[in-house]
């Protein structure tokens, strides 16, 4: 795929074309905008992270994943749209103007390079890493089950073939590991935001137990009031809920890993549709969903700006 100064936000594109777009952000931006190289992939790619910040020195700070999953293309394409939302209305909007006076927001649009290649050349429906497991012909972890957070448990599998395979230890893929690395050496992580495909679901911790995390109600509140606001625009319907409770348990998870780290504000999405497409969404519907899931997101931070 060809290169472009300004992306068609409403089409898919591959990894080449998204970190061609992302120079040309930071160039169009450069007093808001740096990338930032976080480590490479297993297969060697590199790993960007989009800061936006307006000044002062490691501010509080906005985590956003997409694309953790490789198949779940919906959140490779939000993750882009949100990018250039957030360039194009800071100093318009007042609200986000002054979220980036206090704060920084992170964004890492394809928190699974390889595997989102592997999903355009080979499998569409490929969704872990491109690692080797040695002794299978099988390859990958669950990049959502490698965190170090019930590492291991309910939820997750010990077999190298499954698509939940946890890995053989925690942060043993190397795509996790970057950001783990990045979040601890950072240390002013107010939000951790990582964002799936599909259900149409909010969720926060805990997905490794079915008990409540201790700041359940509130992290409840804020969730519910940010998918008012995501069903306001269209009337997507959203659920929210602990993950354990509204989804499935899951081990090894990221926002498990965030909340227990200290950032309190740990949300884990589940974008469009409830399963007429599913992973193959048509692609006119990425910007009806990136536009809707802003709401949702810009009350989260602003939130987290405010308390
Ligand atoms: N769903 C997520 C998964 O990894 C999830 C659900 C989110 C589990 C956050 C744990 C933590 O299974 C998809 N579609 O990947
Ligand atoms: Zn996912």
């Amino acid at each position: 795929e060809r290169s472009t100064r300004s992306l068609n936000f409403g089409a898919y594109h591959d990894l080449n074309t998204i970190y061609s777009w992302m120079d040309t952000l930071v160039a169009d931006y450069p007093n808001l905008i740096t990338k930032q190289h976080i480590g490479v992939s297993y297969e060697n790619r590199p790993m960007y992270v989009l800061k936006f910040s307006t000044g002062g020195y490691n501010r509080p700070a906005i985590w956003i994943d997409t694309g953790i999953h490789a198949r779940e293309w919906v959140t490779q394409a939000t993750g882009v749209w949100t990018a250039n939302k957030i360039a194009t209305d800071y100093g318009t909007d007042a609200s986000l103007t002054s979220l980036l006076n206090t704060m920084d927001i992170y964004m890492l649009i394809v928190a699974n390079p390889d595997g989102y290649v592997f999903s355009h050349t080979n499998d569409r429906m490929w969704r872990k890493t491109r690692s080797v497991n040695p002794g299978y012909a099988c390859r990958g972890a669950d990049p959502n089950r490698n965190w170090d957070a019930g590492f291991g448990g309910p939820g997750a599998s010990s077999y190298p073939c499954s698509d939940s395979y946890h890995g053989p230890s925690a942060n043993s893929e190397i795509e996790v590991k970057n950001v783990v690395n990045l979040i601890r050496s950072h240390g002013n992580f107010k939000a951790f935001i990582s964002v799936h495909s599909y259900s149409q679901l909010l969720m926060y911790p805990y997905g490794y137990v079915c008990s409540s995390a201790n700041h359940q109600a509130e992290l409840h509140s804020v969730g519910r009031a940010a998918a008012q606001k995501l069903t306001s625009l269209y009337g997507t319907a959203y659920k929210v809920g602990s993950i354990c409770n509204i989804i499935y348990q899951a081990s090894g998870g990221s926002i498990d890993w965030s909340y227990n780290s200290g950032i309190k504000y740990s949300f884990a999405f589940e974008l469009r549709d409830t399963g007429r497409y599913g992973f193959i969404l048509p692609a006119d519907q990425i910007i009806p969903t990136a536009s809707e899931t802003w709401l949702a997101l810009k009350h989260i931070m602003e939130y987290v700006r405010d308390h």
